[in-house]
C-alpha cells in the first residue's frame, strides 16, 4: 500500500491576486507543505492552457466569463483568460514547496478540450497518462487536496474512484469556487463515487 498525496493546481491565478482566484485559495498552502512530508509520493498538477483556450469566454464572440456553453464533448463553464502556458498566473504559487515533489503534471494543453480532471480530459476520454505513472509506482491510497473543491479537485477525484484507487479529499486543505450550488453538487458527486471527504 503505497500513498501518494496529489496536490491540485496551486498556482497564481487560482490564489487572491490571480485571473480566476479562489477565495482563501493560499490560506491552505502551509497545511499541504506539511502533509506532503508525511507521503511516499508527491504529485503535484498544472492547469496549462494555450493562448485562445477554448474554454475562454474571451474565444467564443458573445459570451461572458461563467456562462456555459455547449462543447462536442458536453457542457462547459466559460472561464476568464488563466492559467496561459509560460505566463505568472501559470506558475505553481510561490509559497508551495515544490521541494517533495516526484512528479508534476500539466493539463488542459489541447487547445479544444479543457481537462479539469488530473486523469482524463473533459471529454472524459483522452487520458494524461497519470493512471499509468501511479499504477507502475505501485501506488493505491491517494490524498486529494487543492483548487478547486468543486471543478478540478473534484473531476479528479471521482476519476481517481472509479479507476479503483483509494481515495480521500482533505476539504480543510482545498477551497471552491462554489458557482451555482457547485460545491454541494460535488460534495454529493464525490460521495456517490466512493471518495472519502475528511
Ligand atoms: C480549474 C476552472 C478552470 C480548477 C481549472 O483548477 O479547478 N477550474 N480551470
Ligand atoms: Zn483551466
Amino acid at each position: 500500500m503505497t500513498h501518494a498525496v496529489i496536490v491540485i493546481d496551486v498556482q497564481n491565478d487560482f490564489c487572491p491576486g490571480g485571473a480566476l482566484a479562489v477565495s482563501d485559495g493560499d490560506a491552505i498552502i502551509g497545511g499541504i507543505n506539511a502533509l506532503m512530508q508525511q507521503a511516499d509520493a508527491v504529485v503535484l498538477t498544472q492547469d496549462w492552457h494555450p493562448a485562445g483556450h477554448s474554454s475562454f469566454a474571451s474565444s467564443h464572440a458573445g459570451q461572458a466569463p461563467f456562462d456555459v456553453t455547449q462543447m462536442p464533448y458536453g457542457p462547459q463553464v466559460l472561464w476568464p483568460d488563466h492559467c496561459i502556458q509560460g505566463c505568472a498566473g501559470a506558475a505553481l504559487h510561490p509559497k508551495l514547496d515544490q521541494t517533495r515533489a516526484d512528479m508534476i503534471i500539466r493539463k488542459g494543453y489541447n487547445p479544444a478540450i479543457d481537462s479539469y480532471s488530473a486523469f482524463f480530459e473533459n471529454d472524459q476520454k483522452t487520458p494524461t497518462g497519470l493512471e499509468g505513472y501511479l499504477r507502475t509506482r505501485g501506488i493505491t491510497q491517494l490524498t486529494m487536496v487543492g483548487l478547486a473543491l468543486d471543478f478540478c479537485v473534484q473531476f479528479s477525484a471521482v476519476d481517481a474512484a472509479k479507476l479503483g484507487f483509494d481515495v480521500e479529499v482533505r476539504l480543510d486543505l482545498c477551497r471552491a469556487i462554489d458557482l451555482d450550488g457547485s460545491l454541494a453538487a460535488a460534495q454529493d458527486a464525490m460521495m456517490a463515487a466512493g471518495v472519502t471527504l475528511r
